[in-house]
């Protein structure tokens, strides 16, 4: 603002900062005493001073309200106000026609100087104000997600899709079928007679004279020997029914595997041979299969059997019963059983294995209330 902006014929310049001083119209009284023609120097000085004032004036104040431009609207308004056909630059340009010619270029110059200011201002505040609305809009991906809350599948099933591809390594071949059964399927094709406890109603859940809830995977098996012929591999897992009153060891319902393989020549050491396997799968190397005398009325001879125990090894702990873990039964396939499939007993010989699916999960995972695998509590379930 130093710069001096022109002269007047012969006498001192006009510095900026005089003109700033003399905004409210008068030259100060030195500049009238030194001059020799005192009227129209401070006529037309003062013209001037004032007219660059004035274009001054519409500088800051346009500068300042081009800033305080909230929007594009607001932004335009200003634009209009100043710049535009009837706005005050305009009007101030208009109002040279009153000064001396010579200082036409002058105050010209110095307004177009803040015409050109205004519009860049206004260009410059419309490119923040589009730049704000863009930001505003765009996605910060640099947020921090929300991370959906996943699930998994649940310890039992979880446990029930290991214990199948355990088998399925062995060359099982996993099988399925239907919950609701028909006595025969269930009871009778497995020689289990009319008189037998699990067949009364106080056992089993029946939803009608012939039809109830399975109460073992076996019919799976039975309706698997009906449609085809040895040799048999194959194992059933799923869910089963029984007439139990619910505590930490037993549900009304629950989940079996149930293994069997026919052929020709099999005998109970291909069955101790599988049972030691499971008792590696499950103990680790050199755990092995403990069977001991039970009966089933579908096998012949039956057991229980049982594998070392996982946890201390066999020494006895608060897991197992003297080293060992009880885990379910087992035996050869009873040649009433082949008959009623159709199988020639004197040809084929077999042997079957089962066990629940809810005890290996307590085991795997500690559980020691076989209702909490059921009541669906996710602060129980998220654990796993
Ligand atoms: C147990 C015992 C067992 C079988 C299931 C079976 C099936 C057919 C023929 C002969 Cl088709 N047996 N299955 C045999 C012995 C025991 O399960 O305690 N399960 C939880």
């Amino acid at each position: 603002m130093g710069e001096r902006w022109g002269r007047r014929r012969g006498g001192r310049g006009w510095s900026a900062e005089g003109a700033r001083r003399g905004r409210v119209g008068a030259p100060s009284a030195r500049l009238v005493l030194t001059r020799g023609r005192a009227q129209p120097i401070m006529r037309a000085g003062g013209y001037l001073l004032s007219m660059k004032a004035k274009v001054e004036e519409l500088r800051s104040r346009g500068l300042a309200e081009v800033t305080a431009a909230a929007d594009r609207a607001a932004l335009d308004a200003v634009r209009v106000k100043y710049l535009g056909k009837k706005g005050l630059l305009t009007d101030l340009l208009k109002g040279l026609a009153k000064l001396p010619p010579e200082e036409r270029p002058v105050v010209g110059k110095l307004a177009n100087g803040v015409k050109t200011v205004l519009a860049d201002a206004v260009a410059a505040r419309r490119d923040e104000l589009a730049g704000a609305a863009a930001a505003a809009e765009a996605i910060d991906v640099t947020i921090p997600g929300i991370a959906p809350a996943l699930g998994h599948p649940h310890p039992l099933i979880e446990t029930q899709v290991r214990l199948e591809q355990v088998f399925e390594s062995l060359g099982f071949e996993v099988v399925e079928g239907p919950e609701v059964e028909d006595e025969y399927h269930n009871f009778e094709a497995l020689n289990t007679p009319p008189d037998h406890p699990a067949r009364d109603e106080h056992d089993s859940f029946y939803l009608g004279p012939m039809l109830l809830l399975r109460t073992h995977t076996s019919p799976v098996q039975i309706r698997v020997m009906e449609g085809r012929q040895p040799p048999i591999k194959v194992v059933a897992t799923g869910r089963c029914f029984r007439r139990d009153e619910a505590d930490a060891t037993h549900l009304p319902v629950f989940h079996q595997i149930e293994g069997l393989l026919v052929d020709e020549g099999i005998n109970f050491r291909h069955l101790r041979g599988i049972l030691d396997v499971i008792a590696e799968t499950f103990g680790g190397e050199g755990a092995v299969a403990r069977v001991r005398p039970d009966f089933f009325p579908f096998t012949e001879p039956s057991a229980e059997f049982a594998i070392s125990c996982f946890v201390c090894g066999g020494r006895g702990c608060r897991v197992c019963t003297e080293g060992f873990i009880e885990l379910g039964g087992c035996g050869m396939v009873d040649p009433a059983v082949f008959e009623s499939v159709g199988y020639d007993p004197e040809r084929y010989t077999g042997f079957a294995f089962g066990f629940g699916i809810e005890r290996i999960a307590m085991l795997r995972y500690g559980i020691t209330d076989i209702r909490q695998l059921y009541d669906n509590d996710m602060r129980f379930l998220a654990q796993f």
